[in-house]
């Protein structure tokens, strides 16, 4: 467990804002390349679901200091994204969009690590809706506020840009979020998104 987090039994819900509604019928998943020159590629639920499916056992950090420990999710490797989109060498950081504005930032190494996925379930059943059904982002190696909950698409970027949690306003969460050397908050001497108050 990374240092000063505690383990956790029972799986907390934490998230911002009301759990949303799903409708397979007009939800869809959208990729936004950069340079912009490329068109959005768009999956539906049932593209979506039809794409090759991986299995991840790993341990979930909180920044508020609770560690989920031994999780089995399912899902779509972030990789695989990569069968279907063509990433330019410009593109350095993700911005993870959900429902209702959520967004996360995180640099595009960490976004495409071998243990990240588009989970759709999780220990063998479905996600509830509390936890990110039909489909939320695991990110492993970095504080939880990454396993971004409801996605509907990504953003490849140039720049970084913060995203809610990150966000001054929001607390000011860090840009990356290792809980190893305990990323928690930005410094305060950072100036990246200053002007997006
Ligand atoms: N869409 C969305 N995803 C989110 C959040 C949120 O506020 N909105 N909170 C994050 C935080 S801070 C944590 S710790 C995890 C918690 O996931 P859980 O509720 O499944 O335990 O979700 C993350 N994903
Ligand atoms: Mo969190």
């Amino acid at each position: 467990i990374p240092p000063r987090q505690a383990q956790t039994r029972k799986w907390p819900v934490l998230h911002a804002g009301r759990v949303p509604d799903f409708n397979p019928a007009t939800w869809d998943f959208g990729i936004i390349p950069v340079p912009l020159v490329d068109e959005v590629k768009r999956f539906t639920w049932d593209e979506f679901c039809a794409l090759p499916r991986t299995k991840v056992f790993a341990d979930m950090h909180c920044v508020t200091r609770w560690s989920l420990l031994d999780n089995l999710w399912e899902g779509v490797a972030t990789g695989e994204l990569l069968n279907h989109v063509k990433v330019s060498p410009a593109a350095k950081f993700v911005m993870v969009h959900c429902e209702y504005g959520f967004s996360t930032n995180l640099p595009i190494e960490d976004f495409f690590g071998s243990d990240c996925l588009f989970a759709l379930k999780h220990n063998g059943a479905d996600l509830t809706p509390d936890h990110g059904y039909p489909l939320r982002l695991v990110v492993p190696k970095l504080y939880a506020w990454k396993s971004a909950k409801w996605v509907r698409g990504i953003e490849f970027m140039e720049k970084d840009r913060p995203g809610f949690w990150e966000s001054w306003s929001n607390g000011g969460y860090h840009m990356r979020g290792d809980p190893w050397t305990e990323e928690r908050f930005r410094d305060e001497n950072e100036t990246i998104g200053r002007g997006d108050l």
